[in-house]
Formats: C-alpha cells, sequence, structure tokens
C-alpha cells in the first residue's frame, strides 16, 4: 500500500493516488466528505477556510461504489485558484515581480529559505506553494478511504485535543464513539467544556496580540489485532512508522506513543503493562501504558499516540529575517494566516496514522480483494484462539 500526493496550496487542485487497494471496497463517499469537512473547522482558523469547502472526486479505481483494484484517483479543488490563475500559471508568463507575487523574503519556521537553497530558486513562492499544510486536505482524503478500510475490519479511530498553549484538558477514559461525538461538538475538539471555553479564549487573546500557538493532540486506534508490525527489522516496527508519519505532518516536531516521555520518569514497575488472560478475552493487559505496542509490534490495545504541533509561524508579529536578494534585514509584513491549527491537526493525525494501520494491517493480511483479506484475517483470529 503505497500513496502520492501532489499540487500547491494556491494551484488548481490536490492530487492523490493510492495503490494496492483491494477491490470490493465499498467506498461512502458522503463519509469521505465529511472527514475533509471536519479537518476544515476548528477555532483559530483564518479567512481561506472560508474559501475552501473541500471535495474529493474520485477520478480512477472505482466503479458503482467500490474499488476494482486498480490505483485509487483523488482531487480536491482549490477555490482560491481562481484568484491564482495568473501567479500559479503552468505556462510561462510575462510580469513583474509583483504580478506573479514574486517571494524573495523567506519566513522564519517555514521551508521557504532552506527549500529555496536546497532548490536553487530564487522565487521563494515555489517552495512556499508545496510546503503549506494545504497538503494535509489530499492526506486526509486518503486517510479517509483507508479508514473505511479499516472500519469494515472492526477497527475505529478518534482523536482529541489535549492542549493548547499552557491549557491542557483533564485525563479522560470516554468510551471511543462518545469521545468522537463529544470531540465532533467543539470548536477545539476537546471532550470537557470547562476547557473547551478556555481553550477559545486563549486562542483569541493570542490572536489579538498578532501571535500563534500550537498544542498537543492525541489519537485512539481501537479493535487492532495482535501483531501488526514486527520486532524483527526496524523499518517494519509500527510504533515506528507511526512516529514517523506524525512528525510528518507540516508543523508537528514530536510524537510521543502511550505514556511516552513520562516513561523517564517512572520505574519499570509503574510502566509495563502486566499481562492477563480470560477465556472471553485471551490475552490482554491489565493496563495500556504503552499505547497498545511491546517490541514494534500491537499488543491488541488501543494504540495511543501523541503529536505535538508548533505554533504556525505566519505571524502578525514580525519575526527577523534576511532578504535573499539584498541580504538585508527585514521584518516580515502581515500575511492571511491561522492563529491556531491544532484542532485541524488533530484530524490530519488521525489519518496519517490511520494510514500505518491500514499498510501494516495489508502486510499482514493483504489479499487483492475484500473477500480474501477476510478470510485472512478470521484465519489468523482462529490461530489465536488455538494459540
Ligand atoms: C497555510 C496558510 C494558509 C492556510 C493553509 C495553510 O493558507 P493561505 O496561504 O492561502 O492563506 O489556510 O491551510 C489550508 C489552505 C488548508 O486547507 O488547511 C500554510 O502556510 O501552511
Amino acid at each position: 500500500l503505497r500513496y502520492l500526493t501532489a499540487g500547491e496550496t494556491h494551484g488548481p487542485q490536490l492530487t492523490a493516488i493510492i495503490e494496492g487497494l483491494p477491490s470490493n471496497m465499498r467506498l461512502d463517499f458522503e463519509e469521505l466528505n465529511f472527514q475533509l469537512q471536519r479537518r476544515q473547522k476548528g477555532h483559530g482558523r483564518g479567512r481561506r477556510m472560508q474559501i475552501e469547502q473541500d471535495v474529493a472526486e474520485i477520478v480512477g479505481g472505482v466503479r458503482h461504489g467500490k474499488t476494482t483494484g486498480a490505483p485509487v484517483a483523488l482531487i480536491v479543488r482549490n477555490n482560491d485558484w481562481k484568484h491564482w490563475m495568473k501567479v500559479m500559471n503552468i505556462e510561462p508568463t510575462e510580469g513583474t515581480d509583483e504580478e506573479k507575487r514574486r517571494v524573495h523574503r523567506p519566513r522564519p519556521g517555514h521551508a521557504d529559505l532552506n527549500g529555496g537553497l536546497k532548490y536553487n530558486l530564487k522565487d521563494l513562492r515555489n517552495v512556499l506553494e508545496r510546503s503549506s499544510a494545504r497538503e494535509t486536505a489530499a492526506r486526509v482524503a486518503v486517510g479517509a478511504v483507508v479508514m473505511q478500510l479499516l472500519a469494515a475490519f472492526g477497527i475505529k479511530i478518534a482523536g482529541q485535543v489535549i492542549s493548547i498553549g499552557e491549557i491542557t484538558a483533564p485525563p479522560n477514559d470516554i468510551p471511543l464513539d462518545e469521545l468522537m461525538a463529544l470531540t465532533e461538538e467543539s470548536p477545539v475538539r476537546v471532550a470537557d467544556k470547562a476547557t473547551e471555553a478556555k481553550m477559545t479564549e486563549y486562542i483569541d487573546k493570542i490572536k489579538a496580540e498578532g501571535d500563534s500557538i500550537g498544542g498537543i493532540v492525541e489519537c485512539i486506534v481501537e479493535g487492532v489485532p495482535v501483531g501488526l508490525g514486527s520486532h524483527v527489522q526496524w523499518d517494519r516496527k509500527l510504533d515506528g512508522r507511526i512516529a514517523g508519519a506524525v512528525v510528518s505532518i507540516n508543523a508537528f516536531k514530536g510524537c510521543e506513543i502511550g505514556i511516552g516521555f513520562n516513561a523517564a520518569k517512572l520505574r519499570g514497575s509503574q510502566v509495563h503493562d502486566e499481562i492477563m488472560y480470560s477465556e472471553e478475552r485471551g490475552y490482554y493487559r491489565a493496563s495500556n501504558r504503552l499505547g497498545g505496542f511491546e517490541g514494534g509490534m500491537t499488543n491488541g490495545e488501543s494504540i495511543v499516540v501523541r503529536g505535538v504541533m508548533k505554533p504556525i509561524p505566519t505571524l502578525y508579529k514580525p519575526l527577523r529575517s534576511v532578504d535573499i536578494d539584498t541580504r538585508e534585514p527585514f521584518t516580515a509584513q502581515v500575511e492571511r494566516s491561522d492563529s491556531c491549527a491544532v484542532p485541524s491537526a488533530s484530524v490530519v493525525m488521525e489519518h496519517v496514522v490511520a494510514w500505518e494501520v491500514a499498510k501494516a494491517f495489508l502486510e499482514k493480511f493483504g489479499g487483492d480483494s475484500m473477500e480474501e483479506i477476510r478470510d485472512n484475517l478470521n484465519n489468523y483470529l482462529e490461530q489465536l484462539e488455538r494459540y
């Protein structure tokens, strides 16, 4: 299972191709677009989200509502493109720097300068356009497809915001379906109403000060069979792959599995999850501090992953930088921006985690059709019972 995305934030569209999906998987288009809409919501987003109404159009690999086994191609159009047709023209274009909206002032915290130096581009727009978090719309569309694959085998994924800046939600142990419903109602994707009020107020204050703020998001995957990923090779460890995927989300700087960095402060006896057995559950753990992983493999408990997002670097409060034309210092001008995209990032994280789980799921139970996968899974579940 693999995918690629292409497309610029102010170009005509985002494009994704997913290769390796089985045939006979029913695709619910409404559900797919619901996931895209979830990503667009959230307190703290800027004006761009009022322009876009993301919809995934499937342009390959699906017929009469079901996958055929061929690569699934999909696009998400950028409504904003109509304002950028000249600037983003694919043909050679005449015009001044201003008309082409050439960027020569790299913004601290963005890909601008590194990308310009690396690709030898004197118009940093060529970097900015692709490094934009707009790309996460394509990743959510891709993740939403494989979420449906996982759902068909009883695997569910939910996310929640844990903290925004200094405001942290109280720990909760809410059943997954309820958590999904509660966070869906919340403009900051937290289950606790008092925290929600504090977070929205906090974001407003940060915005009024011309600043931005990051936070921590959590994703939980329930219904995962034991044995996805493997201890036998470094690049088959699923926790490692998930961590890589999480840190690949725009503006993410870290990932932890289960109690994560807190494990440093605790003793072994306080960390490891004791092994239990019962007739109806088989082997299970008395706790889930390790977030569903031992030895790079799922242990049958829920996967619990957290990611940390830095504050968005486009600020109304300018930071110092250097112009690539003059090599003189300047302070950045005001630009359209989100002040906080942590709630959206929570949705993105669900989808990139879904992708890694689906990939490992197909590596283990892979078949060319849904029926073949189901047989493989059932076979394995029977093997586990006999063990
Ligand atoms: C982004 C900057 C903003 C955000 C964008 C990510 O866009 P613009 O430059 O058009 O104002 O709105 O996010 C999205 C478009 C999206 O769909 O999430 C950036 O620089 O990363």
